[in-house]
């Protein structure tokens, strides 16, 4: 296509909670638009933005697609994200990067926890947004119910462009509330509606929602509500005027409704999206910092220096790596260089490409506003600002979630640790949620990321992608041990006399515990050169690595302080050594006499859902040795607050799940280590005897 002028494109994403319809209303949106040939499904696997194995596997939107369309003399970029909790950073990106979003509503469904996420991120971003309310053909869905959710849980500002007409599978229509006409759509899917007079059935019901947009869209503007209140009413023109600014204001939020699987109801909403929807020059520009420290505004001007920020990248062993982006300022055009601000590299760009699902379209070049691709890469990654060479600015960058779950992995054939660890690595810049560490504590490696399903499918990925097949487990828990009681005088002698030259060394030692967090502390209180000062270190080194070794379970032991006070030595014998050995053997005295335990990370955990979960999920909590510290509203839910051990979390992921219907989401931050309960400890201790053992 021609290169769009910035006021002619409409940067749009479709957010939603998971399955509320946004990829089957792209793609009715793409087909209306005349963008394809058919209007796929997401059960065949056939829709244009669900195009990965995954995602056609799962039927969900995995990450995020673009595609683009033409709709009278404008240029729509359509971003179509994932709506399930585990993957919503890539909805939390797209939104980053539009200028307005259309929030997807199943009409049975209702607003979930995950709409009001999203919502409440356009808000931050005070992106303008519409409500479609989908499913409009599905059995007990309700336009009125919804309407009412939507106003109760999002904005009381939402309000009915459109009313719906007919029933369930009966839905075939709307009407239009500023033109007061009917919308009438043939059977046949083409999406192409007939315009009648309003049918009588319906005429009470938009007459009054009627009614309450022309208010509302009065009460945006004081000019029009002076008007409004001497005449009882407004043009036409004046509501459509009225409405395009109070949209953009996010004064008004408009709620259309439709069917998309059936192409009902759609091209409304392409008629919105170009008529109030704001272009990239009606949005205030974004502030970026030059290479001093300044504020820079990047105006959205194809003659400014390039500013663009990649909000996407796709890893693809075979056709190199796609990095999507967004630019604010300046042109870029094929087969040139930019430079990589985030990462200082210069990047070479190559051939220039529009995204409809996997199908590329090759183009010269891509003016401000506009969003775009380029594959092959070397450097760039998610978040990073690619810019002019000559005027380097960089954006506000991206931030990930943490990891709510972690998964021990293992490559399945052995020697394939390498090949693991660089498919990871390359996976990470397609998905930055995704963590990989390696415990030294538990000597696992392990795989963090936003919940179950999410790790399960970066291992499907790493299997498909890069031939790395591998196994995950539940992880070990990084559980520490410490002491409880003060000794006092415990000797560490090493002594041995076999043959020629002997070894010898000789220490005492007090050990006390210190608080929590305090980590190792050691006292060299020698004098008179009872241990010469040379071999000191020495046995500060042996105590330490008997703390690495643990002293009732293997692992790692904290939190106290040791004081050398005495010691004898031999003139020929005494080496580091023997003085190592005899600080170890000092310690593991020591440690069993100062009533060693074990410790375990205790998490924050927030968990965010419907009232009427709250009990089992505080219950389910309290039954893991939960501590709640405090529940609040979150609009029309509630969140709790609880430290819990990180040993209880490991499955907390799919018993969220069942409790709530899948209406639930949980976050979980490390808060501080606890002494573990004495019948648990048992457990614990009998079963981390192998670990020593592979340790002797
Ligand atoms: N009856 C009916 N079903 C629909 C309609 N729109 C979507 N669906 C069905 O609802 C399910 C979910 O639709 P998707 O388009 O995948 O929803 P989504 O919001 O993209 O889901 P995620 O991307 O996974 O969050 C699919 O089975 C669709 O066929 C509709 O208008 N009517
Ligand atoms: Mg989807």
């Amino acid at each position: 296509m021609k290169r769009p002028e910035t006021a002619k494109i409409r940067n749009i994403a479709l957010v939603a909670h998971g399955s509320a319809g946004k990829t089957t209303l792209t793609e009715a949106m793409l087909y209306s638009a005349g963008a394809t040939t058919r209007l796929g499904r997401v059960e065949d696997g056939t829709t244009t933005t669900d195009f990965d194995e995954d995602e056609i596997r799962r039927k969900i939107s995995i990450g995020i697609a673009l595609a683009w369309a033409e709709w009278k003399g404008h240029k729509l970029n359509l971003v179509d994200t994932p709506g399930f909790a585990a993957f919503l950073a890539d909805a939390r990106n797209a939104l980053r990067v539009v200028d307005g979003a259309v929030v997807v509503v199943g009409a049975v469904d209702g607003v979930k926890v995950q709409t009001e996420k999203v919502w409440s991120t356009a808000a931050a971003l005070e992106l303008p947004c519409a409500v479609y309310v989908s499913k409009m053909d599905r059995e007990r869905a309700d336009f009125t119910r919804a309407v009412e959710d939507i106003r109760k849980n999002l904005s009381a500002s939402a309000v009915p462009l459109h009313v719906p007409i007919g029933h369930e599978a009966g839905f075939n229509g709307v009407v239009d509330l500023v033109r007061m006409r009917a919308l009438r759509f043939t059977p046949d899917g083409s999406g192409k509606p007939t315009e009648e007079e309003i049918p009588a059935d319906v005429r009470e019901l938009a007459e009054s929602q009627r009614a309450a947009l022309v208010e509302a869209v009065a009460e945006a503007d004081d000019g029009l509500l002076e008007k409004y209140l001497e005449h009882g009413e407004l043009s036409e023109t004046e509501v459509r005027d009225g409405l395009v600014r109070a949209i953009r204001d996010r004064k008004v939020f408009p709620i259309l409704c439709g069917a998309p699987s059936r192409n009902v109801g759609v091209t409304p909403l392409l008629d919105l999206v170009v008529e109030a929807f704001p272009s990239p020059l009606d949005r205030p520009p974004v502030e970026g910092t030059d290479a001093k420290g300044n504020a820079v505004r990047c105006e959205a001007d194809d003659g400014a220096p390039l500013t663009a920020l990649v909000f996407k990248t796709i890893a693809d062993p075979f056709a190199g790596k796609v990095t999507m982006f967004r630019i604010y300022a300046g042109t870029l055009t094929s087969d040139c260089s930019v430079l990589n601000v985030s990462k200082g590299a210069r990047e070479r760009i190559g051939q220039l490409l529009l995204l409809r699902g996997k199908q590329q379209t090759a183009v010269e070049s891509l003016g401000a506003g506009d969003i775009g691709a380029v594959v092959k890469l070397k450097e760039t990654g998610t978040g990073d600002t690619l810019c002019d060479e000559k005027a380097p600015v960089r954006l506000p960058e991206i931030s990930f979630p943490a990891p709510v779950i972690s998964f021990a992995v293992e490559p399945k054939a052995k020697g394939d640790e390498d090949k693991m660890s660089s498919a990871f690595t390359r996976l990470r810049e397609e998905d930055p949620t995704i963590q990989i560490r390696f415990d030294p504590q538990t000597r696992e490696t392990v795989v963090s990321g936003m919940g179950r399903a999410h790790v399960e499918i970066v291992a499907e990925r790493l299997k498909r992608k890069f031939g790395v097949d591998v196994t995950l487990k539940t992880p070990r828990v990084p559980y520490k041990e410490t002491i409880k009681a003060r000794v006092r005088e415990v000797q560490g002698r090493h002594k041995k006399q076999t043959g020629g030259r002997g070894q010898f060394g000789d220490c005492w030692i007090h050990m006390e515990p210190l608080p929590r967090g305090g980590g190792f502390e050691f006292s060299n209180q020698i004098v008179g050169g009872a241990i010469p000062r040379n071999f000191i270190p020495a046995v500060e080194k042996g105590i330490v690595e008997g703390m690495e070794r643990g002293a009732v379970a293997g692992y790692q032991v904290v939190d106290l302080k040791v004081i050398l006070y005495d010691g004898s030595t031999h003139p020929v014998d005494s080496s580091e050594m023997a003085f190592k050995l005899a600080g170890r053997l000092a310690f593991r005295k020591a440690v069993a006499q100062a009533k060693p335990t074990l410790l375990e990370p205790i998490m924050t955990v927030e968990v965010v859902a419907p009232a009427d979960c709250m009990g089992d999920i505080v219950g389910d909590l309290n039954s893991k040795r939960g501590r709640v510290l405090g529940i609040d509203a979150k609009g029309r839910n509630q969140a709790v607050k609880a430290n819990v051990p990180l040993a209880e979390m490991l499955e907390f992921d799919p018993r969220l799940r069942s409790i709530t219907g899948d209406r639930g989401d949980y976050s979980m931050e490390f808060s501080h280590y606890e002494e573990v309960p004495a019948h648990i400890q048992e457990k614990i201790i009998a079963e981390s005897k192998p670990v020593e053992e592979e340790e002797e």
